[in-house]
């Protein structure tokens, strides 16, 4: 694998899931393969398990790891050609880029959406500057549109979880107080929509995700109905990308309760985390035995490390 920015590099989705089921069994059985190399990991945005996963992974195949806060630690990035850089921006991602790639074998890089130029966050605006000004290989650590080391996890987590062969999975939007990336829920459907699963998507009016993500996916809008018989519930808030960026409803009667879990085939939890307790989903779900949000966490470690280990045999 050269670079992991979404599930084009992914292979086949449910084999490299199988491999960070195998590497959690043993997670120092290639603790040679990344000696003598450095992981710098870039973060544009807050992290916590991203973070501490990815540089944990790296440490398992032992590499070195080095963490930079960018625009915090370091120099305001301008990222546009031609700039006259009389402004706040005091180094140009040309530089800035291929400078840090001089020092990195890989390179990590978390960059949100603006939630405000749909077209320019949906380019990829950021992760390309970088792609365009490094030469080695990149991972996405949660880019302007995809999530792709969270959705590997989810995946992972879903086969040690399920016990059927094909579960039926419902991704529901949860409410939220702030306009929060589709990153999450994008990737999420395009990774069950390849999936051995039976997939479906609940969401009020007006929250339909871009069509290249939710594909052939069910869309019920009816909560209720969606949960019925379902296997695993992994809820989310996203924001509007058809009025882009906004809350185009609160939708507080959204929230994930026991009542809405009671219509469920005894169904797991999941959430990436963060997640705003009585407000996308109620205490009683998440201190209940149905929800898996640690051990999904958890898994966050083998699934970059599964990455990372395909990186490095490229390497
Ligand atoms: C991010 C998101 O994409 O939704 C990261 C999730 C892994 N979440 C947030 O930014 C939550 C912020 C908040 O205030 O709750």
């Amino acid at each position: 694998m050269k670079n992991f920015l979404s599930v084009k590099d992914a292979g086949n989705v449910e084999e490299l899931a199988q491999k960070a089921i195998a590497i959690k069994k043993d997670r120092f059985a290639n603790n040679n393969l990344g000696a003598q190399k450095t992981m710098v990991l870039i973060f544009l945005n807050s992290s916590l398990r991203t973070r501490l996963s990815t540089q944990k992974a790296a440490l398992n195949l032992g590499m070195n790891t080095i963490i930079l806060n960018l625009g915090q630690d370091s120099w305001n990035m301008e990222y546009e050609n031609g700039a006259i850089m009389n402004g706040d921006k005091a180094e140009h991602i040309k530089e800035g880029a291929a400078v840090i790639g001089e020092y990195a074998d890989i390179i990590g890089i978390r960059c949100f959406p603006s939630l405000v130029d749909r077209e320019k966050d949906y380019s990829e605006y950021i992760l390309s500057k970088f792609l365009e000004n490094v030469k080695v290989p990149v991972v996405n650590m949660e880019s302007a549109t995809v999530h792709p080391l969270q959705s590997l996890t989810d995946l992972m987590t879903i086969r040690e979880y399920s016990k059927k062969e094909k579960p039926k999975v419902v991704l529901s939007w949860a409410p939220h107080i702030k306009p929060l990336p589709q990153c999450v829920a994008n990737s999420f459907a395009e990774w069950m929509n390849k999936a051995d699963v039976e997939f479906v998507i609940t969401h009020p009016e007006g929250y339909e995700l871009n069509e290249k993500f939710s594909g052939d996916a069910t869309i019920i809008y009816d909560q209720d109905e969606a949960f019925s018989h379902a296997d695993f519930i992994y809820a989310k808030n996203w924001s509007s990308y058809n009025d882009y960026g906004n809350i185009t409803g609160e939708h507080a009667d959204w929230m994930i309760t026991n009542r809405k879990m009671q219509l469920t085939n005894d169904a797991r939890f999941m959430h990436c985390l963060p997640t705003r307790r009585n407000i996308e989903v109620a205490d009683e779900v998440l201190d209940s035995a149905a929800s898996i949000v640690i051990q999904q966490a958890a898994n966050r470690e083998f699934a970059a490390q599964a990455v990372l280990k395909e990186i490095l045999d490229f390497l």
